[in-house]
């Protein structure tokens, strides 16, 4: 199914639990940079949490899966939008008690951001490897381990073999500050990290739960950035924390 963000098709996929009586929760989950809704760890989550008697919502923002626009010209203001015109198509459902949202990665950066400006829809915050130090890294010139001039922004960057990204994606993450934005969402926050995880450090995470109010810090021993190892124990963490949430 696609729903629309102005002239950009975001591909969604609804999917309600097992068993539903009455009104059910609903769990908005969205990937990480250069991913996409059939990954993996994300699929587990959905498994994990639809089998608690949560509708879950996985979507994909601008540039990534089956959605419009391109990998190049994406940057965190559209996935910012797309995010937007995702909770508000949410909240449009019938029969949709609570909201949580649920991200990886960079899209853990982006449902910080999102549960911050949409605060009184959000009943609560699950946050998988948050790739947080993004702006930051951005405003001292390092992306993906790749070195450039953050004062004279390249117009693009090569990121691999395949994929180029534009240098706007730099200028936009540059102007944001999460730890200035993301304590706005005072709800209960669960964040579960993975310790051998190579591409976001584990310091991201103990940094991203300081911001918060009601925030659990899990950490995965031997765990890697997408729970190659531990699936399992991640999604445990997600469904015990959201169980205690109801
Ligand atoms: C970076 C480190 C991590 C970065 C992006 C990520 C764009 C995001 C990874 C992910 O979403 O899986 O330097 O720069």
């Amino acid at each position: 199914m696609f729903i629309e963000d102005d002239v950009i098709r975001l591909h969604v996929e609804l999917e309600l639990p097992e068993q539903t009586t009455g009104a059910v929760p609903l769990l908005i989950l969205i990937h990480g940079f250069t991913g996409n809704m059939e990954e993996a760890h994300l699929l587990a989550v959905r498994d994990g949490v639809r089998q608690l008697g949560f509708a879950v919502l996985r979507a994909e923002m601008y540039g990534h899966g089956q959605s419009g626009g391109s990998f190049t010209q994406h940057n965190l203001y559209k996935w910012l939008n797309n995010a937007l015109t995702v909770i508000d198509y949410a909240r449009s459902l019938e029969g949709i008690s609570d909201l949580y949202l649920c991200g990886h990665s960079q899209g853990g950066l982006l449902v910080m951001l999102a549960a911050a400006m949409k605060a009184d829809v959000i009943k609560g915050l699950v946050l998988l490897s948050p790739a947080a130090m993004i702006p930051e890294n951005a405003r001292e010139g390092t992306l993906l381990g790749i070195p450039f001039d953050p004062y004279h922004v390249p117009e693009q960057l090569a990121i691999s073999e395949e994929e180029t990204l534009s240098g706007n994606y730099i200028r936009v993450a540059q102007t944001i500050y999460p730890e200035q934005i993301a304590p706005g969402y005072q709800g209960p926050v669960l964040i579960v990290h993975g310790e051998a995880d190579e591409t976001v450090p584990v310091q991201v995470s103990k940094d991203c739960s300081s911001l918060y109010e009601q925030s659990k810090l899990v950490l995965i021993p031997g765990d890697t950035h997408c729970f190659d190892v531990h699936a399992d124990q991640m999604v445990t963490a997600v469904t015990d924390w959201l169980r205690k949430q109801r």
